[in-house]
């Protein structure tokens, strides 16, 4: 059902202060920038090989926010990749999963996702996500 891991998303202060490890550094690419309002994030990819990084900069009071002011910057979720959302959830839910969200909802680039609360997960904020088709 899992296909790989999509992206790992690390929350950050500002994208374009992370741009100087990821790109001068690191020399990987960042893609365009894009607004969530929805998840009060921006962010922007980094493709490395079949996976990416996730850079996401809190815009207001969200998720994101409350995870710097707790945590710091670093790994907020991981994120899966599945063929057909709705079937992954009901089967993990079966399973003994607990999902934060009843129905997927949407992510960056057209996607679908959906988190496993990280309480019943390992301390590891999972993300279910569905690739819009091309
Ligand atoms: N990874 C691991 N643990 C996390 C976490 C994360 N990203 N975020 C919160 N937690 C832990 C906290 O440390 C806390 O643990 P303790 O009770 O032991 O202190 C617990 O979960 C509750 O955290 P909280 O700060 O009180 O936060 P909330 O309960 O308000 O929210 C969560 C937590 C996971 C439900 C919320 O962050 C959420 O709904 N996340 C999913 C949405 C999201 O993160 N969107 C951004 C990504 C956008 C995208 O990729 O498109």
């Amino acid at each position: 059902m899992i296909k790989n891991i999509d992206h790992i998303g690390v929350a950050v202060e500002k994208i374009e202060k992370a741009k100087i490890f990821f790109e001068n550094i690191l020399g990987l690419k960042i893609s365009e920038i894009e607004e969530i309002p929805e998840q009060n994030v921006k962010v922007a990819f980094i493709p490395i090989g079949e996976s990416k990084i996730e850079l996401l900069e809190p815009i207001e009071d969200g998720a994101v926010s409350k995870f710097i002011k707790k945590k710091g910057e670093g790994i907020q979720h991981i994120s899966l990749k599945v063929d057909n959302i709705e079937s992954a959830m009901q089967d993990m839910k079966e399973k003994g999963a607990v999902f934060i969200d009843e129905k997927p909802r949407q992510g960056a680039k057209g996607t679908k996702i959906a988190f496993i609360h990280p309480k019943s997960s390992h301390g590891v904020l999972v993300e279910l996500c569905e690739l819009p088709d091309l």
